[in-house]
């Protein structure tokens, strides 16, 4: 209990001072924007994504993930089959080096199974990753609003152009 209480605390203090993007290291991987989707109140699971660039020499692979919000979390993509979407727990996740991989809604993701509590957006949940050469590396998940399709920081860019129309309801303020 005591180490949970000092997490959070630690957490935080980080969140203050969190930017939208924000990135971490384990070894020559770079992991980018962790986030997940806001989580309705009664839903079971979650989803979270991030990117993995690899600035190294020799392959790695994400072998798992975890996270004390949920009772399990695998790695998935998304499968069409037939038309139909469907999720798949994917073996671990190579990243080739000078490679990128991007997590995202639709692909590759993180499943958070079993949630202990809903995702909030403006959250921050710690998340432990590990490679199969790089070892663990502890993140942060930044929890967006509910509808994000993308990470707020990168959205902007992906979704850009003026004159745009987003169809989806205003983002809401904090
Ligand atoms: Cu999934």
């Amino acid at each position: 209990m005591k180490r949970i209480l000092g997490i959070a605390a630690a957490l935080a203090l980080f969140g203050a001072g969190t930017a939208l993007a924000h990135s971490y290291k384990a070894g020559p991987i770079e992991i980018g924007h962790p986030w997940a989707r806001a989580t309705a109140p009664s839903a079971p699971n979650g989803g979270a994504y991030l990117s993995m660039t690899n600035t190294g020499t020799t392959e790695d692979r994400l072998v798992s993930a975890s996270t004390p919000v949920a009772e399990k979390a695998e790695l998935h993509t998304h499968l069409n089959e037939n038309g139909v979407m469907k999720m798949r727990e994917v073996p671990p996740i190579a990243i080739a080096p000078g490679e990128a991989v991007k997590m995202a809604p639709g692909g590759l993701h993180i499943m958070l199974l079993g949630l202990k509590q809903p995702l909030e957006k403006g959250a921050h949940i710690p998340m432990t990753l590990r490679f199969e050469k790089a070892g663990t590396v502890e993140v942060e998940i930044a929890v967006e609003a509910a509808g994000q399709s993308a990470p707020q920081a990168e959205h902007m860019g992906a979704a850009g152009g003026a004159g745009h129309n987003h169809g989806a309801a205003p983002a809401q303020k904090q």
